[in-house]
């Protein structure tokens, strides 16, 4: 209904003397077809922002296709019949080419945003639902940008609705795993009360966001941005803003590659992906000097204190030789590993000292929260899948050096295990044989196994129950499905359709920080 009006504005609106486009070209037809649902500043409406960051890897032809034809199942249309071939050729270019001024988005436009769905005197006192609240899995549908709560003992479905237009990343939960939290390519947040299945407040922090974390105490939730430059500080309850802080430092501003919890630390961790840098925001209101601003100096080969904050989001800088796309953390959290996509060796940074003390032999780590982590012979290992390259590495924790190169299908985005399954799970979704998933023996290090969950279509991310002991693997597909197979004997017992599942994530697991998984 919103949708129909706001068209019927615009309809509206060209047709009143002296609004319509003056000229000709592709920003004239950008205002006359598309202004109305994706906003006349290409920030987003009903329809998502068409920014060249927001759009991530679409490319120019996926671009020409889809203004040509429509995207099924939402309200955008077709153009193929009003427009040329050359005016949407012209057109695709124009919203994959950024503006010619940076949009901008205030506190104030963030707080403009921000809308509570249920109060909090109005939530539910316990779950509406019989299933195990620390069992549940948050599954996000790409396909249909939905949303489905399901049960992870029966598998059967609690709840399922619609989420902004592209949620992109891991969803995060509240420390006692009642509330879920989602972020969006295009800067919303959203919180969902997993008691009473219902969303209960949203906000747009940024234009462009990379991702989001909750602190360990639940009180805050960070989102980092790429646009506006940002990271920004909400409250975990109803999403109020608290505070913006500008990724500025003396050697420019930075867009934010990541940013993550670092629950024995008491802050949030990000890494910044302009300038060689790490930043660690205090959550603990009473944070002492060790926030105050301190950045490793290499010339200097010492700590040097720049500044003084202190107290609840002091901020400390930890400068590095080369910026980080990718990091997740040891077990400990005192140390940071990472590396930049197209850097040849990962860093490991450890985060008390404040600088890096190794190099690992890690060619262009791949995506995110990909990397797992167990013990092997009395030591701990962490392993990871190459996003270029048909292998995973496994590497000792302890000297950074490489245990294992096993040779896989194909490269892969993810990996996961669990601490009651002796087995890694990982696919092969960038290659070939993207239909497949490897089981790897994290005894033996050895390929066991070869699932093809559905021959000819992408099967990728595995997430485990509670108890470890059923493993669900996406179906990448439009007309998708999440298949559960029991992790002893690596039979399928259910299969549910689903709208291309990107993602699944399991309340205890994430809450516990399974060292099977991503937090
Ligand atoms: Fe992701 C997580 C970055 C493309 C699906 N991805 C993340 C995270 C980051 C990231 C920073 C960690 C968020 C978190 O959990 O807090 N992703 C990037 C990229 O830089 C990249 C390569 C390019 C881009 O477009 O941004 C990228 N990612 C993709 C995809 O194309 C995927 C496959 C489909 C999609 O939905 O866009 C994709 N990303 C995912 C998923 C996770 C994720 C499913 C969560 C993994 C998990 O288990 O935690």
């Amino acid at each position: 209904m919103h949708a129909r009006i706001i068209l019927a504005m615009a309809a509206l609106i060209a047709l009143l003397p002296g609004t319509a486009p003056a000229q000709e070209g592709p920003a004239a037809r950008y205002a006359e077809h598309c202004a109305a649902c994706h906003g006349g500043d290409r920030l987003g409406a009903i329809g998502p922002a068409l920014l060249p960051d927001n759009l991530g890897r679409m490319k120019p032809a996926d671009a020409v296709a889809l203004i040509a034809g429509g995207r099924p199942a939402t309200q955008m249309p077709g153009f193929a019949d009003r427009l040329s071939g050359a005016e949407i050729a012209d057109l695709a270019a124009y919203v994959l080419a950024p503006p010619a001024q940076e949009p901008a988005w205030t506190d104030a436009d963030m707080a403009a945003s921000h809308i509570i769905h249920t109060a909090p005197a109005a939530l539910a006192a316990r779950p509406v639902h019989k299933a195990d609240p620390l069992n549940l899995f948050t599954v996000v549908e790409a396909g249909d940008h939905h949303v489905t709560i399901l049960d992870g003992d029966s598998f059967e479905p609690l709840a399922r609705f619609p989420s902004r237009f592209a949620l992109h990343g891991g969803v995060k939960y509240s420390p006692d795993g009642r509330f879920a939290y989602f972020a969006s390519r295009d800067g919303w947040v959203s919180v969902y009360d997993l008691y009473g299945l219902v969303p209960v407040a949203e906000i747009r922090a940024g234009i462009n966001t990379r991702n989001i974390a909750v602190s360990a105490d639940g009180r805050f939730v960070a989102v980092g941005n790429t646009l506006p430059r940002t990271l920004v500080l909400l409250d975990a309850r109803d999403l109020t803003p608290l505070k913006t802080i500008p990724v500025v430092t003396p050697k420019g501003s930075a867009r934010v590659s990541a940013v993550y919890a670092a629950p024995p630390r008491k802050s949030f961790i990000l890494a910044l992906k302009d300038v060689p840098e790490i930043w660690e925001i205090a959550t603990d209101d009473k944070a002492g000097p060790a926030y105050g601003g301190f950045v490793h100096s290499y010339e200097k080969g010492m700590v040097e204190a720049v500044g003084a904050q202190q107290g609840l989001f002091a901020v400390r800088r930890i400068e590095l030789d080369e910026p980080l796309d990718d990091f997740f953390f040891d077990p400990s959290y005192a140390n940071v590993i990472g590396a930049s996509r197209d850097g040849g060796k990962g860093q490991v940074v450890n985060l008390t000292v404040g600088r890096k003390i190794a190099e690992i032999d890690l060619p262009g780590m791949p995506h995110l929260g990909s990397g797992i982590s167990w013990i092997l012979d009395g030591r701990r290992v962490m392993a990871t899948p190459h996003l270029k390259g048909a292998a995973v590495s496994v590497i000792d924790m302890k000297d950074w050096t490489t245990v294992k190169r096993i040779d896989t299908l194909g490269p892969g985005f993810f990996m996961r295990s669990h601490e009651a399954t002796p087995y890694a799970w990982t696919d092969a979704s960038l290659s070939p044989r993207r239909d497949t998933i490897e089981i790897i023996d994290k005894r033996t290090l050895e390929i066991v196994r070869t699932l093809v969950p559905s021959p000819g279509k992408t099967a990728s991310h595995v997430e485990f129950t509670r108890d470890g002991r059923h493993a669900l693997v996406s179906i990448w597909e439009d007309d998708g499905a999440l298949v559960v197979y029991d992790t002893a004997s690596f039979e399928e017992v259910k299969r549910l359709p689903m709208r291309k599942p990107v993602g699944k994530y399991n309340v205890f697991n994430k809450t516990r920080y399974s060292e099977g998984t991503s937090h």
